[in-house]
């Protein structure tokens, strides 16, 4: 009888990972169809790359132990918000803006928490503009709202989240705070990067005929 229930819930704990699953696919489909679209007007892509992935269920058990929550699907709901992850990777900042708009202003989407660490970079350095928002998907009973965290993030700063990523995950590190120095000062850098690359993209938007 154990084990039956066992079957049950390992069911259905597949099954919510697949309506995240989906959820990751409507934002996907609509950043491509915003992709598309813009791209024909701007000459440019406003993305260079997306990247997406579900929580893996170790992930999943080990962020609500950090909460002091019990692993159970209601849980997961209500406690994680990042079940669900899209990083969408821009060439200029201007873009990550406009993209989150246009993104956040669909009708379909309810935007729960916006969290701009552009404006105000995290203590470690870490830019990206976050969105957490909910998506319908439509399975054959019912509409169901998922959450999806979204990501936006230059290029430059996508490089530096990954090698920062990689310092904080790693244990006893010989120098860790004059890495973290580096590490913040390196942000400080891609940002002033990001600046000028942008200015130098409106100046060549400014000049010159396109065909
Ligand atoms: P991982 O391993 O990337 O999945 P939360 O932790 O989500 O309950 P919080 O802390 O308010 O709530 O979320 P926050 O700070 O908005 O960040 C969520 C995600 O942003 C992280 O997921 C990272 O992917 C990224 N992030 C935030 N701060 C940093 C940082 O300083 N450096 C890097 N490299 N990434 C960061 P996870 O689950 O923490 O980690």
């Amino acid at each position: 009888e154990n084990l039956l229930k066992m079957k049950d819930q390992a069911k259905d704990f597949q099954i919510l990972m697949m309506k995240y699953d989906c959820a990751l696919s409507e934002v996907r489909t609509k950043l491509d169809v915003l992709n598309k679209e813009l791209s024909l007007i701007n000459n440019r892509n406003p993305f260079e790359a997306i990247k997406m992935r579900i929580k893996t269920p170790v992930s999943i058990y080990n962020k609500l132990a950090s909460k002091g929550v019990e692993f159970t699907l209601d849980n997961i709901n209500e406690h994680l918000s990042d079940v669900a992850g899209i990083r969408v990777i821009c060439s200029f900042v201007d873009d990550i803006y406009m993209l989150a708009d246009c993104l956040a202003n669909q009708d379909d989407i309810k935007v729960l928490l916006r969290k701009d660490y552009i404006e105000t970079p995290k203590e470690s350095g870490y830019r990206s503009l976050h969105l957490i928002i909910e998506v319908p998907i439509f399975l054959t009973q019912e509409k169901e709202y998922m959450k999806v965290e979204v990501q936006f993030r230059t290029i430059a700063m996508d490089f530096w989240a990954s090698l920062e990523h990689k310092m904080k995950y790693k244990k006893n590190i010989e120098n860790q705070e004059v890495i973290s120095d580096d590490l913040k000062f390196s942000a400080d850098l891609i940002n002033q990067l990001d600046l000028r690359m942008q200015q130098i993209r409106e100046k060549i938007d400014a000049s010159g005929d396109t065909d």
